[in-house]
């Protein structure tokens, strides 16, 4: 049979976080000719990507996250409006990656989970069935989203991580699953301070300390610490599950292959 790994293309890789709907072309380009190398050696591929500047900050201030309110919220759109303009900015991002992935001649579909996905968190409702009647070496593609919720919230955003751990669950024979984030190794002991050095935890068990950053002012999702915590989720279906950093070129291609490589691996008990 054919081995499946699920990827995560961070939004902090893919995109420049802090400025508004910024791709990173040059690190999309490089990661899609990995994901080459990785389809060539006869693995299927699920890929998730993340939202990043196309996502998150538009997200943050429409308070997207929380449903609907009552509430006053500054700017010149309603709740409604900003629910498909970060469809669209998302569908937008996507299009980026469709191409790269295009110009690499790889064949892939993209189902964007506002048209398949019910709810959020880990339990979200989904049409599952999408994935597993892709044909062999067809790469599907989805992300991040505003999906729709039960009233009174009916709107919500739907992080790739929750995705990822989904999909490892529910498709029952992936052998790996690999973060690919950008500015870390992979979970370091602290958050990154400018001018100190680094300690990288390479095994990481469910009762590691670390202190993970999270750019709250930006992210409406989790940051490290959710992608920690839905790793594990994934790691309990007999999945082996890597954080590594994408932005080093060849470690994203070494990680799929289940090669040794540079970054954090999660061990369940
Ligand atoms: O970047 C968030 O997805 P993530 C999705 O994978 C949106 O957590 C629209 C902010």
């Amino acid at each position: 049979m054919r081995e499946r790994v699920v990827v995560k293309w961070g939004g902090g890789l893919i995109t420049e976080k802090a400025e508004l709907k910024t791709a990173n072309h040059s690190v999309i380009d490089r990661l899609a000719a990995e994901l080459t190398e990785v389809v060539n050696n006869g693995i299927d591929v699920v890929l998730v990507h993340g939202a990043g500047s196309f996502g998150h900050l538009k997200a943050k201030q429409y308070r997207l996250a929380e449903g609907r309110t009552e509430e006053e919220i500054e700017g010149p759109m309603t709740q409604d409006e900003a629910v498909t303009a970060v469809r669209n900015d998302m569908i937008e991002l996507n299009d980026h990656i469709m191409a790269a992935l295009t110009a690499q001649e790889i064949s892939a579909v993209r189902l964007p989970p506002h048209d398949w996905v019910h709810g959020t968190g880990l339990d979200f409702e989904a049409k599952f069935d999408l994935f597993n009647s892709a044909p062999s070496g067809i790469v599907m593609v989805t992300f991040g989203d505003v999906v729709s919720r039960d009233a009174p919230f009916d709107f919500g955003i739907l992080s790739g991580d929750d995705l990822v751990a989904r999909l490892v669950q529910e498709l029952h024979d992936v052998k790996r699953l690999v973060f690919a984030m950008g500015g870390v190794d992979g979970v370091l002991r602290h958050a990154p301070k400018e001018g100190e050095a680094q300690e990288l935890i390479e095994r990481l068990n469910p009762d590691t300390n670390f202190t993970g950053e999270h750019a709250t002012e930006m992210d409406v999702t989790g940051g490290i610490g959710l992608k920690v915590k839905r790793g594990f989720d994934a790691a309990k279906h007999e999945c082996d599950v890597m954080l590594i950093n994408g932005e080093v070129p060849g470690r994203f291609t070494s990680a799929c292959l289940g090669h040794e490589v540079i970054g954090t691996r999660l061990t369940v008990p």
